[in-house]
């Protein structure tokens, strides 16, 4: 005998296409003019701090730096759907979720310049900070999911992850044990198509990286990564989902415009014309466009916005220039607990030319 054991399909969804057509049966009926608009404005404050960090990188006055430019849909898109109960686990990349679920543009850049303090996330934000080492978060998330549910806490856990980080053990392990213990885990693959120099195609043999959820028995799907509307609304559905005790995985088809970080250069492993067609495909102008059609949005609305969004910037990195941090905070936050050795070494640590 032989016959099928199993069989899956992946679904592909999409609300806004690359013109402005909305797929009317599948808009978020929570979704009125007054938050489109503020998905839009959210959208290019990501992409102005954006270019703000790259830019101060480039005159030495940031550590290495990874851009987000053209992947704000996947990130605001899914940070905007979530409440504030719910825990954002981000990676590297993702310095829209920060600032959508409400880190300080002066915060973001106390990190960025180097200063561990700017890790130091508030609580009630519910997020951890930067974690740099590819999809060692994946395992936290879950962990911190199973939290929830332990402590029957009303949120859902979201976290982030890159295409090439979905190849790590972490990842898989992580999404074995959502399956097996039904924590509130949503999981989204930031698939930007690169893993450094890596192409996606390269990456994994698997048609969809949707799939791989398959293997540990919970559901997923694959949407544009720069339709903001698609990202929401699977973002909405997988939070009311892994609720219930459907831990969730959504794929967001996107693509990293920019270099992998600051000391990257991508010119030397993909051609142009990729990026060109990418440039076309941008989620910021398609929400623009659509906004503009409905006479929601207009030239005159652009400036102010980018005036005032530039000058809060502005302001935010003028403070964090003059943040100075406590040097004895090299030995704390090392342990839960300062072992003798740390505080012999603190005592007798000398700053005296730490400033210089
Ligand atoms: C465990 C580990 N291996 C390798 C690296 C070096 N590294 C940093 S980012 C990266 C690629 C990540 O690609 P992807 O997961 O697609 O995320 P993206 O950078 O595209 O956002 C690699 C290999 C690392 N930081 N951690
Ligand atoms: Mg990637």
């Amino acid at each position: 005998m032989l016959k099928d054991a199993f069989s899956a399909t992946i679904k592909y969804m999409q609300i806004m296409d690359e013109n402005g057509n909305i797929d009317q049966q599948l808009m978020p009926h929570d979704l009125d003019e007054k938050r489109l608009v503020e998905f839009y404005k959210m959208m290019n404050l990501a992409r102005n701090l954006d270019a703000k960090a790259l830019s101060l990188q480039r005159q030495g006055k940031l550590a290495t730096y990874a851009p987000l430019v053209g992947e704000e849909a996947t990130q605001i898109g899914s940070a905007m759907a979530m409440g504030e109960k719910d825990f954002a686990v981000p990676s590297f990349r993702q310095h829209g979720v920060y600032i959508a679920r409400g880190l300080t543009l002066e915060q973001f850049f106390v990190y960025w310049r180097g200063y561990e303090e700017g890790a130091s996330i508030d609580k009630k934000l519910n997020m951890t900070p930067v974690i740099v080492p590819v999809s060692t978060q994946m395992p936290h998330a879950a962990g911190i999911a199973f939290a929830k549910k332990y402590m029957k806490e009303d949120s859902a856990v979201v976290a982030y992850v890159g295409d090439g980080g979905t190849s790590e053990g972490d990842f898989y392990e992580a999404i074995n044990f959502a399956g097996v213990f039904k924590v509130p885990l949503v999981v989204i693959i930031e698939n930007n198509g690169w893993a450094i120099s890596m192409p996606r195609s390269e990456q994994t043999a698997a048609a969809t990286l949707a799939q791989k959820a398959i293997a540990a028995g919970i559901d997923s799907i694959q949407v544009d990564g720069n339709d903001v509307l698609a990202v929401y609304k699977a973002t909405k559905d997988a939070i009311k989902s892994a609720k219930e005790g459907k831990p969730y995985v959504i794929e967001c088809l996107t693509y990293r415009l920019g270099m992998h970080t600051t000391s990257d250069d991508p010119a030397k492993y993909r051609e142009d014309a990729e990026v060109e067609a990418w440039k076309k495909r941008d989620p910021i102008l398609r929400l623009g466009n659509y906004l503009r059609q409905k006479g929601l949005w207009d030239d005159s609305m652009e400036s102010s916005m980018m005036d005032e969004q530039l000058r809060s910037i502005d302001q935010a990195l003028e403070k964090a220039e003059q943040f100075k941090p406590n040097p004895d905070s090299i030995f704390e936050n090392v342990y839960s607990f300062m072992s003798e050795a740390l505080e012999e070494q603190m005592k007798n640590a000398d700053y005296s030319n730490y400033w210089q």
